[in-house]
């Protein structure tokens, strides 16, 4: 299964297409979360990558999340792929979550490509790195970046081999992650979409369920689990 920022948003984490409130509406998400964005004014970037890890340490994973944990208990074998950053599957109590597109609340070492942890003083004001003082980012997968290999292909493996695959909250523009329903589909397997509006799938899943996330996966769980 795949899930999107739909799920979250019942957590109070802004949709990505949302995340463009206030002092941030003036951008667009593929404009902030580039290499080249963060090359260009990294202050910038970092700003709103702050704005956001603080509106995820404050979110609470929400019904949607903990319905998807006991998903995995009432069936043989659950692939959970996340389009998300905000650790909100594992806080809930899913495990071997598939990060996708990275975990926003992680630094990444800039000229080493690792986790890192922050110097605790900073020559140019921003993160740097404590082992190598180079320029930190956030663990993200930006535009433009190739998603991390391991992850890329435990789902891609995952979606070539399931009987359901299940899309929630996600608008299922932003590839690959959006491909990964194309391939369960040409896999053979039967798809279902959770959301509030139609997406770029609609015109091709099995089932849709339409509406919220933290209100419909509590039902479908009741329905599988009794
Ligand atoms: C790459 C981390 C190549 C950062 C993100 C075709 C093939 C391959 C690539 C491309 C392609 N076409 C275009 C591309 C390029 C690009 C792309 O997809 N662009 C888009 C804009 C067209 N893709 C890339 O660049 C990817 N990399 O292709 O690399 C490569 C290969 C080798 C070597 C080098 C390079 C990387 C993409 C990853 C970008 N990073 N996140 C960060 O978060 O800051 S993506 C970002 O977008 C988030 O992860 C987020 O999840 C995602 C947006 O998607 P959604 O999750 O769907 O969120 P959205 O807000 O759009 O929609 C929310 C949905 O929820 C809505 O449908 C709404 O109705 C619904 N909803 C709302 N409330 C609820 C709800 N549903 C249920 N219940 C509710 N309560």
């Amino acid at each position: 299964m795949l899930t999107g920022a739909g799920i979250s948003a019942e957590s109070g984490v802004p949709t990505f297409r949302d995340a463009q409130t206030g002092l941030w509406a003036r951008f667009r998400p593929e404009d902030l979360a580039t290499p080249e964005a963060f090359q260009r004014d990294p202050r910038r970037v970092w700003d709103w990558y702050e704005w956001r890890r603080e509106l995820v340490r404050q979110a609470e994973p929400n019904a949607g999340h903990a319905a998807l944990v006991r998903l995995a208990g009432c069936v043989p074998r659950l692939t959970l792929v996340t389009q998300n950053v905000d650790s909100l599957h594992q806080r809930a109590g899913s495990v071997g979550v598939i990060e996708y597109h990275g975990n926003i609340l992680r630094d990444r070492c800039a000229a080493e490509g690792l986790v890192a942890s922050r110097a605790p003083l900073s020559i140019t004001g921003l993160p740097e790195c404590a082992r190598c003082g180079e320029r930190l980012r956030p663990d993200v997968v930006w535009f433009g970046e190739a998603i991390p290999r391991d992850a890329l292909l435990a789902a891609d493996a995952a979606a070539a081999d399931c009987d359901v695959f299940l899309c929630v909250g996600t608008a299922a523009t932003v590839h690959p992650a959006a491909g990964l329903a194309e391939r369960a589909h040409g896999a053979g397997a039967t798809l279902i979409e959770l959301n509030v509006e139609a997406t770029a799938l609609t015109s091709f899943v099995d089932v849709v369920l339409r509406g919220r996330a933290g209100e419909l996966l509590p039902l479908v769980l009741a329905r599988i689990a009794g």
